[in-house]
């Protein structure tokens, strides 16, 4: 008989990478999960080696590794929400989604990890291929930021419309809903300013909303405006806002509603970042996570 314990927290499943000093992967996705009284479980996908400065090296697990542990999990508990980050290989892509198609897992938040903040590569094309071909079809939402959903759709993205349009080439692709993290223009906007770049592209670029995130729900699109907050510490929020946005989604929040909780949730952490280490400092994901139904 499946017990469903509808009296205690949603169990939120990550399947993600991990890094040994805290601040992404499996460990940011933990901490967020619980902030948003979610009981966390997690599998590894991968073991890095890194700090704030860099990642030097990753262990990668095996496709039998990464089934092995989720296995266990979901025949013994409901997982109500799910979120993939760090998948590095095409064998542990296709295992993953696997899962995803073959259990009763609900449909995930799906990070496309491509590159750490520090600009390590943590995955190959062989491997993202996979990930669009496999596992984009099967999300809730895809979470790319700028250099992500360039590298998916192979356009260059320069403005709130470029975001629209590769939002749009994504769910072509097979995405259901496409979140275009636009947080990565503004470092392109400074470029440009000391570039001394065309007026026209330097308008644009400055034109734009401080930040902005794009989603596109099947084809309802929702433009998400926030302070943009001067900071180094950005290491893992990709990760967390994913993670806050699966959380939400298991406590019956539309996904709409999911991604303004994570958003603020995210933008609170990085305030009050606890400022450790000597490169991109983690964020802080102690923070009240606020939930708001519309
Ligand atoms: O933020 C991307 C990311 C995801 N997963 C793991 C990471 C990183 C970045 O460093 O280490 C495990």
């Amino acid at each position: 008989m499946v017990k469903r314990h509808s009296n205690v927290a949603p169990v939120a499943l990550t399947i993600a990478g991990f890094d040994p000093s805290g601040g992404a992967g499996i460990v940011a996705d933990i901490k967020t999960f619980t902030a948003f009284d979610c009981f966390a479980a997690a599998a590894v996908t991968s073991l890095t080696f890194q700090n704030t400065m860099g990642v030097f090296g990753a262990a990668h697990q095996s496709a039998e590794t990464v089934r092995a542990q989720v296995l266990p999990v979901i025949e013994d508990f409901h997982v109500a929400c799910a979120k993939t980050g760090m998948l590095p290989t095409r064998e542990v892509i296709t295992e993953v989604a696997r899962l995803f198609r073959e259990t009763e897992l609900p449909t995930p938040v799906v990070d496309p990890v491509v590159r750490s903040t520090s600009g390590y590569d943590l995955i190959d094309d062989d491997a993202l291929a996979a990930l669009v071909a496999e596992l984009m079809p099967l999300a809730r939402v895809l979470t790319p930021n700028i250099p992500e959903a360039e590298r998916i759709t192979g356009l260059r993205i320069e403005d709130e419309e470029g975001m629209r349009h590769a939002a749009r080439v994504m769910r072509e692709m097979g995405a259901r809903a496409v979140l275009v993290k636009g947080g990565h223009l503004k470092n392109r906007e400074s470029d440009a300013a000391e570039g001394g770049a065309s007026d026209e592209r330097g308008h644009e670029l400055e034109s734009l909303p401080t930040a902005l995130d794009l989603l596109d729900d099947e084809g309802r699109v929702t433009l998400f405006r926030g302070e943009w907050i001067e900071t180094t510490s950005t290491h893992g929020t990709g990760c967390t806002l994913s993670a806050a946005i699966a959380a939400c989604l298991g406590r019956g929040l539309s996904l709409e509603e999911s991604v303004a909780a994570a958003k603020h949730f995210v933008a609170d952490a990085i305030r009050q970042a606890p400022g450790l280490g000597h490169g991109h400092g983690p964020v802080n994901h102690s923070v009240k996570a606020v939930i708001r139904y519309k």
